[in-house]
């Protein structure tokens, strides 16, 4: 197990010599601040969907109102957590490093709610909705009887803005996290369980391109190698403790 005292050196020196850092972040990051993690075992009501069976139009199509109320019971917990240790150290980093790009597969907003400045959502995020005919995005709606609620403008059910399975990711992120990934000269892979694709391949390309890759996750094994770190260890741990031993006379 990684843990403060045995964060390997060169990596260490690593990253305080990298001139762009890139991140992508998993849900392994928020589940620090205690929202389940994507394929945790849906607590309560929820137990017995699959999320992969939830989060797509189909099931949308089928059953509106349930995969409405499957997002606002997600919007409650999002609502009651806070950043935690590792996003805060994300966005410390983001203030140290010559050129930094943070890529987010989680939709719940906290990267943004820890200070980091322009986070990519991959994936999009739960606290906005959308006209599920015309696209128009609304961060306020009204919540009436009517689940999910009518468009304001055009009366078509709302649906939450995010990217579920069978849909196309938004070009332009995808494109800007394509480009962060040829790009930077290290890569951090933060609490993924890198299954879902296209987002998957971007620390594989990353390290093709010759970048360094660092891997921080619970059910990864502690090893280095040839540009590549690999520690085991939780996000809101290592996070912290590597930027701290890379940039250690820097404000918090
Ligand atoms: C697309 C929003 C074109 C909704 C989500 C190529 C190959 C194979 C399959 C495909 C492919 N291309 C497309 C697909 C199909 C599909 C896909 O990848 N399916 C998978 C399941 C096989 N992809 C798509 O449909 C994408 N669209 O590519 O369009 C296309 C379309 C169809 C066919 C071809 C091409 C759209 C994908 C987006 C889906 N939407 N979210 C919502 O959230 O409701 S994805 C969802 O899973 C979340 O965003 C989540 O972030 C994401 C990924 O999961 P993780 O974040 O990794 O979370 P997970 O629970 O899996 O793992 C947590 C990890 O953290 C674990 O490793 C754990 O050990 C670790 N951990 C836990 N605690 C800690 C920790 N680590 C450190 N510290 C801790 N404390």
């Amino acid at each position: 197990m990684a843990t403060e005292s045995n964060i390997p050196p060169e990596l260490v020196t690593a990253l305080r010599q990298a001139r762009h850092v890139a991140v992508l972040t998993g849900a392994g990051v928020s589940a620090e601040s205690g929202i389940p993690t994507f394929r945790d075992a849906q607590t309560g009501l929820w137990a017995r969907y699959d999320p992969e069976d939830l989060a797509t139009p189909e099931a949308f199509q089928r059953n509106p109102r349930l995969v409405w109320e499957w997002y606002a019971w997600r919007r409650q917990l999002v609502s009651g957590a806070a950043p935690n240790p590792g996003h805060l150290a994300l966005a410390r980093l983001e203030r140290l490093v010559p050129r930094f790009t943070l890529i987010t597969q989680n939709v719940d907003g906290l990267h943004h709610r820890a200070g980091s400045s322009a986070p990519i959502e991959l994936h999009g995020n739960i606290m906005r909705v959308r006209c599920s005919a015309e696209g128009t995005v609304y961060e306020h709606w009204d919540e009436g009887a009517e689940l999910p609620p009518p468009c304001p403008a055009c009366g078509a059910p709302l649906r939450p803005d995010v990217v579920w399975f069978g849909e196309q990711l938004p070009s332009d992120a995808l494109e800007q996290a394509w480009n962060a990934a040829t790009r930077c000269d290290l890569f951090l892979s933060v609490g993924t369980s890198g299954l879902v694709e296209p987002a998957a391949s971007l620390p594989r390309l990353a390290h093709a391109r010759g970048a360094t890759l660092v891997v921080i996750n619970l059910d990864v094994s502690d090893t280095v190698r040839e540009r590549l770190f690999s520690l085991h260890g939780r996000s809101g741990v290592l996070l912290p403790a590597l930027v701290s031993a890379a940039f250690p006379d820097a404000a918090a």
